[in-house]
């Protein structure tokens, strides 16, 4: 028996040992990573897992896929509950001029700090919006719906033993294998030949709209390790001969704790396709849409540390337009040392980001540390010893930094027109798509914060404030 637990970890792993073998500069990155997390626990034995067990770090792994309906979106959903995730947050990419994509996306992934623990496996999933008149005309529209109803990404078969494995937590062996042989391959770059022409028309439009809606399957976009260090990740596939994107998106590299997300990216190299040319010959070309992407975990913020952030983003562009990456980071440091606490009691105190509280073994033997009142502090508990405050790790994405890695990694930004109507998509229409509810990402991590809270205060016989 594979419980839904196992069969995500088998997942995760199946997916990438299959991509691997299809973009080998995935296992470079990954040999590169590993070889980073080991030297960084090693240079920092007292620090480097405040954010993660070096086991659960080192074989975590997010990937990013896109569908084109709302029915596939289901379908995917399907598959994703039977592994234990499911959707959390919803991103709206299509938004400014900085994240201008015709799709709305949300991150399939365990919602449990048990199930996290277990294997964090994650999928950002991104869904076209079709009817968006600011980049498809009412003929488009038309037709894309039409190629779109005609394929199918995932088949009944593993939909329901899908399906199957939702309802009974679990499959007995012979099914789980077969399931997670039958999802991998949902997930493989097929060798189907495109149609250039109707290839070449979405790509002129937008490069993610080819990508979803100008082939019959779908494919894993790319699968990201997460690093401890990934300014040393930068350096060393540099010193590769890798070419990075020029500059790691989200916070910089500082003195103070790390928090959200710090990402980057390579673009990877074109990989063969079959191509039907308008006279139906059929002819080999390339495409390079799959890249390699990494990153870092910080720390989860609150609503008000995410709106700080999201005010410092905003400085950070009013001061670096026209700068050079080197230039832009200088300032984002300036701009990080202004405005964010450089401690973690900082962030706690300010009520910036999100912890987990517990009775220390010493203070749980009501060893030497003073008495508990009646009402404390969570700060005074800390400060005395008595409780120890740990990090809740952010465990979702960014929308800036995704579009930033969507846009690096694409052949043409393509075009939008920014006078017409967008069209309706919002969190309700996702869960509606779905049928399953979509999670709001802050409301797990408060109440992570606060079942600790609670279960210290009721260990102490005390009221925290
Ligand atoms: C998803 C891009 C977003 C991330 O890490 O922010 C993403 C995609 O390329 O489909 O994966
Ligand atoms: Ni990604």
């Amino acid at each position: 028996m594979y419980d839904t637990h196992a069969l995500r970890a088998a997942f995760a792993r199946s997916l990438s040992a299959m991509y691997g073998t299809e973009v080998p500069a995935y296992t470079t990155l990954v040999e590169v990573s590993t070889a980073v997390n080991s030297d960084h626990l090693a240079a920092h034995p007292d620090t480097a897992e405040r954010l993660g067990r070096i086991d659960r770090v080192t074989a975590e792994r997010h990937g990013a896929i896109r569908v084109g309906t709302a029915s596939e979106l289901r379908r995917v959903a399907q598959v994703f509950a039977a592994l234990g995730m499911e959707p959390v947050g919803f991103y709206d990419l299509r938004g400014d001029a900085a994240t201008s994509l015709p799709i709305v996306s949300t991150a399939f992934r365990p919602t449990t700090p048990e199930a996290l623990a277990i294997n964090p496996f994650r999928v950002f999933t991104s869904v076209l919006v079709t009817d968006d008149r600011r980049y498809f005309d009412a003929k488009l529209t038309h037709e894309l719906d039409a190629f779109l109803g005609c394929r199918e990404l995932f088949d009944d078969a593993v939909v329901e033993l899908a399906a199957r494995a939702e309802a009974d937590g679990g499959l007995p062996d012979a099914d789980a294998e077969e399931f997670l042989r039958r999802a991998t391959a949902c997930f493989e770059l097929s060798d189907e030949p495109v149609d250039r022409r109707w290839y070449d028309k979405l790509a002129e439009i937008s490069g993610v709209a080819a990508d979803i809606g100008g082939v019959t399957t779908t494919h894993i976009n790319h699968l990201t390790p997460r690093v401890l260090d990934i300014d040393d990740l930068y350096a060393r596939m540099t010193a590769l001969g890798i070419t990075m994107i020029d500059e790691i998106q989200g916070p910089p590299r500082w003195e103070g704790p790390d928090v959200l997300l710090r990402q980057t990216s390579f673009k990877a190299l074109a990989e063969r396709r079959r191509f039907r040319e308008p006279d139906g010959s059929v002819v080999d070309g390339t495409l390079s849409v799959r890249f390699g992407e990494v990153e870092q975990r910080g720390i989860a913020l609150t609503r008000a540390g995410r709106d700080r952030y999201d005010r410092m983003l905003a400085e950070v562009d009013a001061r670096s337009a026209g700068l050079t990456p080197e230039q832009r980071n200088d300032v984002k440091l300036d701009v990080w040392r202004t405005h964010l606490p450089v401690t973690e009691q900082g962030l706690a105190d300010a009520g910036l980001a999100y912890f987990t509280y517990s009775v220390t073994p010493g203070a749980e033997a009501g060893g030497g540390t003073g008495p508990v009142g009646d009402t404390t502090t969570l700060s005074e508990l800390v400060a005395s010893g008595v409780l120890e405050r740990t990090p809740i790790v952010y465990e979702d994405f960014l929308p800036r930094s995704a579009a930033g890695i969507f846009a690096s990694n694409l052949d043409s930004s393509g075009s939008r027109d920014a006078s017409r109507e967008g069209s309706a998509r919002d969190e309700a229409w996702l869960a509606e798509a779905m049928g399953r509810p979509v999670h709001d990402p802050l409301a797990l991590y408060a109440a992570q914060q606060e079942a600790s809270i609670e279960a210290a205060a009721a260990a102490l016989g005390t009221t925290i404030i």
